[in-house]
């Protein structure tokens, strides 16, 4: 009776450790563990130095208390109270002075960081805006050439190696701006601050981020990829970005490019190089390439399963998104999606 309840539990134990023990691969593309880039890595330092010092002190303590409980468990002489230390100078300087020790070297490290954190590594950074919107993110480059913003949605494209700052403002509420393998975080605040942040990426790759501040319903689904790009790759996504293809002129595509009109997703929504020029929701003009759809929401596949999902029924798929159903037909979903995915 007892050694199956035992053994049940003992099955209990290993089935919750290796479900715990599963959260700690090293893959895990939300973890700072990871860093991908001097901030982050400046960060990581700091906080796993920070980590291993405070289980030192947890044992230091916990072995204390439980020397202090064995050994002193029963006084020598029964009835006799073991030796008082009330006022004992000694070991009130100790136990004063090793906190002081540990803040200090808790603090020294730490100041260190934060004034390293907020001096920008090199003089000429790539300059982004961000902007936080319930539930997506706009991001845009001002001056890679003058004159002309580069607008993107939900992807932020960045070269290796070149240091990124990020200008943070919010078109409604309070949002918050974090790659955890390549930033700190950062607060998104509306109306009132530019917050910036700066960080870099050391290899090319995507980096999940996400919005860390609860602004709604669809919180949890405003998340975004940071792409690192070879410096060429980047230099040649700006070129196709400045120059945007011309609209289809013929087959479901084009059809598709007219309905984007007729059925007023112009009115929310911007691609480059068309009359279509709305500011509501995400500019789409290189949709085609993105990974996602909705902010993460869907995979943007290449049959256009995610896109179809999507504009057949936003709601359905992420409920409370500020972008209606607009009741089209399959027949006239399928032209917009192959419009969509053509935008590239
Ligand atoms: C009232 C404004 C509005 C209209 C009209 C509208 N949209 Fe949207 N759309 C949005 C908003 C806002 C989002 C972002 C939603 C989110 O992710 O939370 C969005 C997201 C999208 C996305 C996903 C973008 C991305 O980066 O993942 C696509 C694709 C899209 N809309 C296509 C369309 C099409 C096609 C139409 C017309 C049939 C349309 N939209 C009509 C506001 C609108
Ligand atoms: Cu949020």
């Amino acid at each position: 009776m007892r050694n199956g309840f035992n053994r049940i539990m003992l099955r209990v134990l290993a089935g919750a450790g290796a479900f715990l023990l599963s959260g700690c691969s090293p893959e895990y593309p939300l973890s700072w563990f990871v860093a991908g880039g001097d901030a982050a890595e400046q960060a990581r330092q700091l906080t796993v130095f920070v980590l291993v010092l405070g289980v030192l002190v947890f044992v230091g303590v916990e072995g204390l208390l439980f020397y202090a409980l064995l050994r002193f468990r029963r006084p020598a002489v029964p009835g006799q109270l073991p030796p008082q230390v009330h006022g004992h100078r000694t070991l009130e300087v100790v136990w004063t002075l090793v906190p002081v020790a540990i803040v200090t070297a808790i603090a020294v490290p730490t100041v260190r960081t934060i004034f390293s954190l907020a001096t920008l590594p090199e003089p000429n950074p790539l300059r982004v805006e961000v902007i936080g919107h319930q539930w997506w993110w706009e991001f845009r480059y001002p001056e890679i050439v003058p004159g002309k913003t580069i607008t993107t949605a939900n992807e932020l494209r960045i070269p290796v190696g070149r240091t990124v700052l990020a200008s943070v403002s919010s078109a409604d509420v309070i949002h918050s701006f974090w790659v955890p393998r390549l930033s700190g975080t950062i607060d998104v605040i509306p109306g009132r601050q530019v917050n910036q942040v700066w960080f870099n990426a050391w290899a090319p790759g995507e980096y999940y981020g996400w919005c860390k501040e609860y602004c709604g319903t669809q919180h949890a689904q405003m998340r975004f990829r940071v792409v690192a790009m070879a410096a060429a790759d980047f230099d040649r996504w700006v070129q196709a970005r400045l120059s945007p293809p011309a609209p289809p002129a013929s087959g479901p595509a084009r059809q598709g490019y007219e309905l984007f009109g007729q059925l007023g997703c112009s009115a929310c929504h911007t691609v480059d190089g068309t009359p279509y020029q709305g500011r509501v929701g995400p500019n789409l003009t290189n949709i085609g390439e993105r990974a996602t759809v909705g902010a993460g929401v869907l995979p943007n596949d290449p049959q256009g399963q995610g896109l179809f999902r999507w504009v057949k029924n936003p709601q359905e798929v992420k409920p409370g998104a500020k972008m209606p159903a607009l009741g089209l037909s399959d027949e006239q979903l399928k032209a917009i999606v192959a419009y969509l995915l053509s935008l590239k």
